[in-house]
């Protein structure tokens, strides 16, 4: 039996509802120039930058909706082909860097969507246990495993996870410890021992996204959740205790656009011990779309700030759909919606306030 916990509940004693938690009307901070506008995909509605991940200065870029789906690599201001999948595959729809700097990718409609991972040559590291299995919708590493979502939970070389819930929407890892996100559906975030619902806000996409760091700089990984359908990310804060055991703080930041947290990505920090969390919002500021940092190191005490930091300027472009922080750049697609190309921009990281 797992026990559940509503969220609403960790959050319900914050400060909420005041001018303090809203972002309000910000300026784009001029503090990031982008290095070329754009690098654009080859095919229409081929999902370009769906997914994107650093690997050193080459940046990996994940287009799946095209046929065959296909990953490119950016270098430098080269833009390359580096692999094509086989059929309607969705390659490229999940991409991960390991801690051993080999990047990964996600193939999860391949063989009668049984689905599998591919290393960076195309050699098979994980395939799906049957057809449907859908694995490697996303992907999450640790600092010893990886974690590929299924079409009921997660699996990981011999072990895997069975959630009993809906293809999930997310994943991460917090402490080693994997954690699945769901958008629709009873359970909002879910461990091996765990579950957390999503209270009476059941329009909320809670678990839409998840990215994982150390927010206020103690240690210990914290979680971020994304709940983009009421404009939130909420902060669960782990403790000195093996997460998630313990939470010691839950904070909830609410943004006033479209579909704030849709996107969530994690920088290292610079300068202190705390990470950055960033997040992308493909609606914003009337459909431009805009991506934020979190102050940093948040102070679990308080409602963080966030500070736009770069806005789209092609309306429906769908600019901050996904984002991927290396420690020099910052990489910000617009994954376009129909016969768009897709666009994928690289700015220099700007210092930390
Ligand atoms: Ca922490």
């Amino acid at each position: 039996m797992i026990p559940t916990l509503t969220l609403l509940t960790l959050v319900a004693c914050q400060p909420n509802g005041t001018d303090d938690t809203s972002l309000g009307p910000q300026d784009t901070v001029e503090t990031g120039a982008p290095l070329e506008p754009a690098w654009e995909g080859e095919r229409a509605g081929e999902g370009f930058g769906t997914a994107l991940t650093w690997r050193g200065d080459g940046l990996w870029i994940g287009a799946p909706h095209g046929v065959p789906g296909r990953v490119y690599v950016l270098e430098g201001d080269a833009l390359s082909i580096h692999l094509e999948g086989t059929g309607d595959d969705l390659l490229g729809f999940s991409l991960v860097t390991t801690s051993e700097d080999t990047v990964l990718i996600g193939r999860p409609w391949a063989d009668e969507r049984a689905g599998a991972i591919w290393d960076e040559d195309g050699e098979i590291v994980l395939a799906g246990s049957s057809s449907d299995a859908r694995l490697g919708g996303y992907l999450a590493a640790s600092e010893t495993d990886l974690f590929a979502t299924t079409a009921t939970g997660w699996a990981s070389g011999v072990n895997a996870f069975d959630a009993a819930a809906r293809v999930p929407d997310a994943i991460t890892t917090v402490g080693g410890i994997p954690v699945l996100g769901f958008a629709w559906g009873d359970a909002a975030l879910q461990t091996e021992e765990r579950s957390w619902g999503r209270g009476d806000d059941t329009q909320s996409e809670l678990g839409y996204s998840l990215a994982s760091g150390d927010w206020d700089g103690d240690g210990t990984q914290d979680l971020a959740v994304g709940a983009p359908g009421t404009q939130r990310v909420v902060l669960l804060f782990g403790s000195s205790e093996s997460w998630p055991e313990v939470l010691s703080e839950a904070l909830t930041i609410e943004g006033d656009s479209a579909r704030f947290g849709h996107a969530l990505a994690t920088a290292a920090g610079s300068g202190d011990n705390a990470d950055e969390l960033w997040i992308g919002d493909p609606e914003a500021d009337g459909g431009l779309g805009a991506v934020w940092r979190l102050s940093s190191p948040v102070d679990p005490s308080a409602v963080p700030t966030a500070e736009q930091v770069f806005l789209g300027t092609i309306a429906a472009a769908g600019f901050g759909a996904s984002l991927a922080l290396s420690d020099s750049h910052v990489a910000v697609a617009a994954v376009g919606q129909g016969e768009s190309t897709g666009s994928v921009s690289r700015f220099s990281r700007p210092e930390s306030p």
